[in-house]
């Protein structure tokens, strides 16, 4: 297993030469962030990212992430234009030595949060999730911004990309992924590049758009849509275990044994209502997610893949990126470095 850390590039506030210092820490997650969804990433910019790690001791092996144009997701028929473009990406970052890649398919939004910084009894700040104040957000509006999204939209641009969507159930989203990855698998065999899909985040459909990466069963048929190991999973323990149906060791052991699990995020949340979740500080104890466990049993079924700290609180005054900044994040590292450091040797 490897340890990794998610860097965002030279516009990061956190500079490579304190991620190096993060005890075990082997290389850093990151990606092409100035190029529009759907195009091909310039081969200087990969150079430049793994240039830039490598002159710190830092391997580039993971990128997080290449995202899916909608017209993929929407099935248009323009997706074979996208999806070569997604495939040459492939290419290119294989031959860079990258061996994952993770994305996902949630339809317009990535993650969400009611509250990005959200005061815990410590003074630190935390991401949360309330389902009521969600409930009462209106994207078409066009005056929400959070940091999982694309930015790039204008109000009408993204009216007409919800609007498209209305034609789009699971079922619909099902055969446009199942179109996607059947394309893209056998690029990934040839370079080997292994695909990490991320989960849902949360897992569960938001402002009437459809979510599928989102419990066991539908894991389970992402994974049969092609059984090659190439086509795996982001196990992030964070999105999924928002859900008290999904048993986050369990689902560990399962596709860890499977071969199926390429990366894993680290996150610990409290669940503290119904669809409603507070992230806390990694360790165990101070969540709903048995993180030994979860890490045990990985271990246990043959995990050799990546992992890398998930959102951490801001603590000690720090700010920055919500969910990304360094110092919270540098003590998961920690803990997860410790649990693994036991677990091998009991
Ligand atoms: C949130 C991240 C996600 C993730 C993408 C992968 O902090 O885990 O934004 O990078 O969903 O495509």
């Amino acid at each position: 297993m490897k340890i990794t850390f998610r860097w965002y590039g030279k516009n990061d506030s956190i500079p490579l030469e304190y991620i190096r210092q993060i005890p075990a820490i082997t290389g850093i997650v990151s990606a092409v962030y100035n190029i529009p969804v759907g195009e091909v990433w310039p081969n200087e910019s990969i150079t430049e990212l793994k240039t830039l790690a490598e002159a710190n001791g830092l391997e580039f092996e993971v990128v997080e992430s290449v995202p899916v144009h909608e017209d993929i997701k929407l099935g248009k028929s323009t997706r074979d234009k996208y999806i070569e473009a997604y495939c040459e990406n492939i290419r290119s970052l294989g031959a860079h030595g990258v061996k994952v890649i993770c994305y996902n398919f949630m339809p317009v939004f990535d993650w969400l949060r009611s509250d990005l910084s959200s005061v815990n009894e410590d003074g630190s700040t935390s991401l949360i999730y309330r389902n009521d104040t969600v409930l009462a957000m209106d994207p078409s509006k066009g005056d929400l911004s959070l940091p999982g999204w694309d930015e790039s939209y204008t109000k009408e641009g993204l009216q007409e990309l919800l609007s498209d969507y209305k034609a789009i159930g699971e079922k619909e989203l099902w055969e446009n992924l199942a179109y996607f990855i059947n394309k893209i698998i056998p690029v990934c065999e040839k370079c080997d590049v292994k695909m990490a899909i991320h989960p849902d985040d949360p897992p569960w459909g938001i402002f009437g758009l459809p979510r599928i990466i989102t419990n066991e069963e539908n894991l389970d048929k992402f994974l049969a849509i092609n059984n090659s190991v190439y086509n795996g999973l982001t196990l992030c323990t964070g999105s999924l275990g928002v859900s008290p149906a999904n048993n986050m060791p369990s689902l560990a052991a399962k596709y860890a044994a499977m071969g199926r699990i390429h990366f894993v995020h680290a996150r610990n949340v409290l669940i503290d209502g119904e669809r409603c979740f507070r992230e806390t500080a990694h360790p165990s104890r101070f969540g709903s997610l048995d993180m030994f466990s979860v890490l045990n049993n990985l271990h246990d079924n043959g995990f050799d893949g990546y992992i890398r700290p998930d959102h951490g609180r801001m603590i000690w005054g720090e700010t920055g990126k919500p969910g990304y900044g360094l110092y919270d994040r540098a003590l998961g590292a920690a803990y997860i470095d410790g649990l693994w450091e036991a677990i091998t040797k009991l």
